[in-house]
């Protein structure tokens, strides 16, 4: 067994060797006209190593060497690009100073069609980025980032190219559940990092669950002051004042990254039931739960939780409707004014109790009050059982859900089959501390690059999802997250005749000193040549 495996690392390392050659520089390039990548040494030095691989590489002779020293041209009306720019040169310790005519320019052009997140690089005799939007520039900027080294070196030098790119899905997502343990806003800030460097846009935190209440709701201060401190296995509590969250918005976005703040209704909603018992059922601790959960029984069924059951609490909708419909009004209220996103996310997965019945009502009306906010509606699947807005966009999680009759009316999906996406599961099979249910040997890298979007209907992106239950640090965070959310980013951003995973590897295994310049405590999957 060792020896097999020991031979295959070796046709694998022989195959990074050669796999350039073979396909061309990697697989993917459009050869230039001069037909200069048939010598090793260009071929080598045209090895792209951006990740997700741009829609479209033209390779040029020769190559550009940057000096220490250097001018730069920003765009005055871009100022998130002209910072990531600046913050690239800190960090490889080049000196700069601003000149119309520069080694390195930014320039804004609304006139290119390369969509809103789009850009041109190219990289001749000197560097020209141009692009539609500050965003397109960012996007440039974090290519050029990873075609040099992570540290400062005594020079730098480029393979001249010409990079035209733009994604193919604006929803490029990773999930964090800070609610069955929390994460403290310095880990969001450096997951934002991470995720803007592999051009991931959206960050969906599911800020309530049964075990915690995560954001200050200032009309129900008991949210977070009963529902703040808990977490599963009482691990990791908190929450995130109004105050907190702004900044981490603005934060986001000079990242170019929408947070998507999520409430989950009407389910999973014990932290909120034990802050403010009067949102279930008076009944509710007569009856024993419907589903399997034996540690939520009695006055458990009104008290703070910290086990890992799901689906045996609800607000109270069918019996109590003016309560209910309140309190989600206030809350709502407040997350739209702190989170400016086009999408409000109220959750609505796994009603598994007595207010089932009544829950296709609550989606409904929910979406009104989501509708008076001025936003759109963002639910889990089961929300298709409301009469829900076309506008809305559902997240599909069940491999096998049927979600046809929502298509039919027009929603679009955030994609998230669990089988490919749950970052809870294991990197491998067997991994401590993660869930088999969706897929019983992990979901490996591999696995999850293998997602094709491309064959749904009605897709907006892909979203990768992190639950917490079994996730206590931030060690652990990365280690679920990283690199597989750098798999998420290419098969969200790359079309599909430019995938290919031996290529992937081969790029991400280039850029390790990259992830660990960041601090990520990534998985070393084996394929990655990260040993
Ligand atoms: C299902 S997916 C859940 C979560 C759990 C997760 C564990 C979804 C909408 N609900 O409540 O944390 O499984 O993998």
């Amino acid at each position: 067994m060792a020896n097999s495996q020991g031979k295959l690392i070796m046709i694998r390392k022989l195959l990074y060797l050669i796999l350039p050659f073979a396909l061309g520089a990697c697989g993917n390039v459009e050869q230039s006209p001069g037909g200069e990548t048939s010598a090793p040494e260009t071929a080598q030095a045209q090895q792209l190593n951006i990740v997700p691989f741009p829609q479209s590489v033209t390779p040029a002779a020769g190559e550009l060497t940057l000096s220490k020293e250097l001018t730069v041209a920003t765009d005055t009306n871009a100022p998130d690009s002209a910072a990531a720019l600046l913050a690239l040169l800190d960090q490889l310790d080049i000196q700069y100073s601003e000149n119309d005519n520069a080694v390195i320019n930014l320039k804004l052009d609304p006139s290119l069609p390369l969509g809103e997140e789009g850009y041109r690089l190219n990289i001749d005799q000197n560097i020209t980025l141009t692009a539609p939007t500050d965003a397109g520039l960012f996007y440039g900027i974090q290519s050029l980032k990873q075609l040099l080294p992570a540290a400062a070196q005594a020079e730098y030098v480029l393979p001249k190219v010409l990079i035209e790119d733009q994604p193919q899905y604006n929803w490029r997502g990773s999930m964090l559940d800070v609610a069955r343990n929390f994460i403290g806003v310095e880990y969001l800030k450096q997951h934002i990092q991470r995720m803007a460097s592999f051009k991931l846009n959206k960050l969906h935190l599911h800020l309530t669950d049964d075990q915690g209440w995560r954001l200050e709701i200032k009309s129900r201060p008991k949210l977070t002051e009963v529902g703040g401190t808990t977490s599963v296995s009482g691990n990791r509590g908190g929450f995130y004042t109004q105050a907190q969250m702004r900044e981490l918005v603005a934060f986001a976005a000079r990242h170019q990254i929408e947070i998507i703040p999520e409430i989950d209704l009407p389910g999973h909603t014990q932290a909120a039931i034990a802050a403010y018992n009067d949102l279930a059922c008076d009944d509710v601790v007569d009856n024993p739960p419907q589903n399997q959960c034996e540690d939520v029984v009695g006055p458990a069924r009104l008290a703070p939780y910290s086990g890992t059951c799901v689906g045996f609490s609800a607000l109270c909708s069918s019996k109590k409707p003016d309560v209910v419909y309140t309190f989600v009004e206030d809350v709502l209220r407040e997350v739209a004014d702190i989170f400016p996103s086009e999408y409000l996310h109220i959750g609505g997965d796994e009603v598994l109790n007595e207010e089932a019945d009544a829950f296709p009502d609550f989606i409904t009306k929910v979406d009104q009050i989501v509708a008076s906010l001025d936003r759109k509606l963002l639910a889990w699947e089961e929300a298709s059982a409301g009469d829900i807005r076309g506008n809305s966009l559902l997240q599909f999680w069940n491999d096998d859900y049927d979600i046809a009759p929502a298509l039919e009316k027009g929603i679009h999906l955030v994609l998230s089959p669990c089988s490919y996406t749950y970052l809870d599961h294991g990197n491998y099979d067997g991994q401590p501390d993660t869930y088999t249910w969706c897929a019983k040997q992990g979901i490996p890298l591999e696995r999850v690059y293998s997602l094709t979007p491309e064959s749904y209907q009605q897709v907006v992106g892909v979203e990768a999802p992190m639950w917490s239950e079994k996730v206590a640090d931030d060690a652990t965070a990365d280690n679920r997250n990283w690199p597989r959310l750098a798999a998420i980013a290419e098969v969200s951003w790359t079309k599909q005749p430019q995938r290919n995973y031996e290529a992937f590897t081969q790029r991400l295994s280039a850029l390790r000193q990259h992830l660990d310049k960041m601090g990520i405590e990534y998985y070393r999957a084996p394929e990655l040549s990260w040993d």
